[in-house]
């Protein structure tokens, strides 16, 4: 049995860069760069089972820009050895680009299974009612995806997978068996197969430094509730938290990495949880640069962990102050407020730690809203700031809510960087004013 696993490439629209002035442009990221711990660990289920083949293809693009389509890619690696089974991690703005590699696949042969899995395809599986497409797995895969390989390998019927959507000619239909239950951070847990991204190792990098980072995820989902994001819907509201031997055990294991990203929502969330974790790194003698997203009301409230933190290795923090005002953090079901915001990036500040500040531009933002935004986060200025535009993402609270005012449904622009809602200023100058943001940061730091 031979799989292969695909990370789709990053969508290339992005018209915030595309209007920055010269002072913000290169602020404004191209390429964020973090390894696709889902598509890992679907690799570390079957690893058993079959003979696992990977492309990252934002890695393969980050190598040779000059590289075929990803199309062009993917049929080749199918004609040189065809698998059985190709599997696609989706996110929404990847959407298309990841649909358009499954059609590569079945123009190459409609003998192989198609899998689509991953965020989106857990929020939204309606957008993958296409030919091309003959399962989705909804939700945390790594049981399902590992039935379903062994049952293409005995020549079994897909309905014996519990919780899978099959086709079934012209569309997708639930299995009939029962779905299979998952405790992704706890029981069935399983090490991302970081081996898969051996080819693109020197692409792991991030500004300027050369030694490879990884991510790492000691909990999936978040107990808050903010109306635009998509992280507690994927979970329905759950909020797991793995086992502090086996973060240490993984953290141990990543020797070819110094340099770790918590991919969690939010790092600290259960404060005796993570003086545990530390008490653990502390013993192990175990030293590693971290980078985490932490609130600040997080750091208002608990300075002394934010030092303890500092003292273990916690160099860079990513922390959502969204925006300046009580009304609109109400209404986005952001709890922060202004007292959080200026004590949390004191106490950052007074353990030495990088910040970058994320805002939320609004469509509705006129020039006295812009000006407001720009004194505020000038005011209150980070090493680095993200100024991203509020963006519905399809399964989201916001997505119901701004439905009627939707007037770009290409899910490539549904990244933070395009504006798919109307604006009240006129395109371009939404654009302008947005990019302009972006130069709002302190220091010298250069994000690559
Ligand atoms: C790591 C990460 C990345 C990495 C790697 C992603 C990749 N595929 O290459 C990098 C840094 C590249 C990245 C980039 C982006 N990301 Co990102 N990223 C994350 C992050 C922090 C963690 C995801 C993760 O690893 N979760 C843990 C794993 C285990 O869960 P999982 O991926 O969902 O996988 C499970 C299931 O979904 C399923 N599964 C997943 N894939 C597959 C495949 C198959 C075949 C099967 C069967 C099952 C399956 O099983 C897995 C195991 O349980 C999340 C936020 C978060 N905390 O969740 C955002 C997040 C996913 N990113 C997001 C976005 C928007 C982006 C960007 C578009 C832009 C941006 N501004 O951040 C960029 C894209 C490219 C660019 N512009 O450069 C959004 C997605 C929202 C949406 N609805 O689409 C999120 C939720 C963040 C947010 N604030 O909203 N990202
Ligand atoms: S924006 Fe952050 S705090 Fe709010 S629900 Fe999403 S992950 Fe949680």
């Amino acid at each position: 049995m031979k799989v292969l696993l695909v990370n789709p490439p990053r969508s290339p629209h992005n018209a915030l860069r595309d209007h920055a002035p010269p002072e913000a442009l290169r602020f404004v990221h191209t390429r964020l760069v973090g390894p696709p711990l889902g598509l890992l660990t679907m690799a570390a289920a079957v690893r058993d089972d079959a003979d696992v083949r990977f492309i990252d293809l934002k890695g393969e693009y980050d190598l040779h820009p000059d590289a075929p389509s990803p199309g062009d890619l993917v049929r080749a690696s199918i004609l040189a050895d065809p698998p059985d089974i190709v599997g696609v991690t989706f996110i929404a703005s990847e959407t298309p680009a990841g649909l358009d590699i499954l059609r590569a696949v079945r123009s190459v042969s409609d003998r192989i299974l198609t899998v689509a899995g991953g965020l989106h395809a857990t929020l939204c599986p309606e957008d993958f009612d296409d030919p091309a497409v003959d399962v989705v797995v909804q939700g945390d895969g790594a049981l399902a995806f590992k039935a379903l390989v062994r049952t293409v390998a005995s020549e079994g019927g897909l309905d014996a997978v519990g919780g899978l959507l099959i086709r079934d000619g012209d569309h997708l239909r639930p299995t009939t068996a029962p779905a299979l239950a998952i405790d992704p951070a706890g029981r069935d847990f399983l090490v991302p197969d970081r081996s898969c991204l051996k080819p693109w190792l020197s692409t792991y990098t991030v500004g300027g430094d050369p030694r490879p980072v990884t991510y790492l995820f000691t909990s999936l989902g978040c107990p808050s509730r903010c109306s635009f994001c998509s992280i507690w819907p994927q979970r329905a509201g759950a909020y797991l938290q793995r086992d502090i031997d086996s973060v240490i055990a993984e953290v141990a294991s990543l020797t070819e990495y110094e340099v770790i990203r918590f991919a969690d929502a939010n790092s600290v969330v259960d404060i005796a949880w993570t003086n545990r974790l530390l008490d653990r790194l502390e013993s192990e003698g175990i030293h590693k640069a971290f980078v985490m997203d932490l609130r600040l009301d997080t750091a208002a409230k608990h300075p002394e962990l934010i030092a303890r933190l500092a003292r273990n290795g916690l160099k860079v923090v990513i922390t959502g102050i969204e925006s300046p005002r009580a009304e609109e953090l109400k209404r986005y079901n952001k709890a922060l407020d202004t007292r959080a915001i200026t004590e949390g990036l004191g106490v950052f500040a007074d353990n030495g730690i990088l910040l970058r500040a994320n805002y939320v531009v609004n469509p509705d933002y006129g020039p006295d809203d812009f000006a407001a935004l720009a004194e505020f986060a000038t005011a209150h200025a980070t090493a680095y700031a993200g100024y991203t535009i509020l963006t519905p993402m399809p399964g989201t609270a916001l997505h119901r809510q701004m439905r009627p005012r939707i007037i770009d449904t290409d899910l490539a622009k549904y990244n933070f960087f395009n504006c798919v809602v109307e604006t009240r200023l006129p395109l371009d100058r939404f654009y302008e004013e947005a990019g302009r943001l972006w130069a709002i940061r302190r220091g010298d730091h250069v994000i690559s």
